[in-house]
């Protein structure tokens, strides 16, 4: 698996981004400023990824940052909208205020990535995927949904019936606080029951389908149904 492994992606420099974070937890602030330490400096030493930097920032936070292009795309909350498109009687363009009006679901979960590392009981607070499907009304010959990220390279998808699942989210906080953008805010998807490559972050575009059209890792030999603890020859504890 390696740099190709599902989250790794073009060399991310990933150690050295969790240290950024780190920095940023000491008091850089997330926006204009960590995003340009990234994209400008951070981004021409990806080479240079496995310096241990996060193990002399124990503020690093929880999680690891992946982003497949090498850099972290940028969207305010404001600006963002969420388009709803494809077998669907009504699309859509969503603004945040607009998925915050649809009930507030919030799940606990552990959050497992395919590659082993696993954040536990990570709060999740967002929107029912099935709630936003509904606000579109899917045509009958729609049995399969898209998503799009707006770094334009990331894709994934689910079948209709495991987008409906209760625990499948269109989230707009991470631990109890607004998604940031490394973590793929303001607003990325959230499928609880697997592994971490199927929640798509920056989200940008909901897209139902007639059949199943695999993602950016699925092209790569993951498993499209991905079922912690029972895909991809893994043998993780299911969560929840
Ligand atoms: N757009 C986009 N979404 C993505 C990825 C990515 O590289 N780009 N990586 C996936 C993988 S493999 C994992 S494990 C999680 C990691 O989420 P995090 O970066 O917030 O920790 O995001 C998933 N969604
Ligand atoms: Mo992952």
């Amino acid at each position: 698996m390696d740099d190709q492994a599902a989250g790794g992606g073009t060399p991310v420099g990933r150690r050295v981004v969790l240290g950024m974070l780190g920095l940023g937890a000491a008091g850089v602030v997330w926006g204009s400023k960590l995003a340009d330490v990234f994209n400008r400096v951070l981004a021409p030493v990806q080479a240079m990824d496995g310096t241990g930097l996060t193990s002399l920032l124990p503020a690093a936070g929880r999680f690891r940052i992946y982003s497949v292009v090498g850099f972290l795309p940028r969207r305010t909350p404001a600006e963002y909208r969420l388009r709803v498109t494809g077998l669907v009687e009504r699309p859509l363009e969503l603004t945040l205020a607009d998925l915050q009006a649809l009930t507030p679901v919030r799940l606990v979960r552990d959050f497992q990535c395919v590659t082993g590392w696993r954040v536990p009981e990570v709060p999740w607070k967002g929107a029912a995927l099935s709630a936003v499907l509904d606000a579109a009304g899917v045509k009958p010959e729609g049995r399969a949904v898209s998503f799009k990220s707006f770094d334009r390279s990331y894709t994934e998808s689910l079948t209709l019936d495991q987008a409906r699942r209760p625990d499948v989210l269109v989230a707009y906080e991470l631990e109890d606080k607004p998604v940031s953008g490394a973590h793929g805010g303001p607003v990325r998807l959230y499928v609880a029951p697997m592994y971490g490559y199927k929640s798509c972050k920056w989200l940008e575009e909901i897209e139902v389908t007639a059949t199943v059209v695999e993602g950016y890792w699925e092209e790569r030999g993951y498993d499209t149904d991905a079922w912690i603890g029972r895909s991809n020859g893994r043998r993780d504890d299911p969560v929840g």
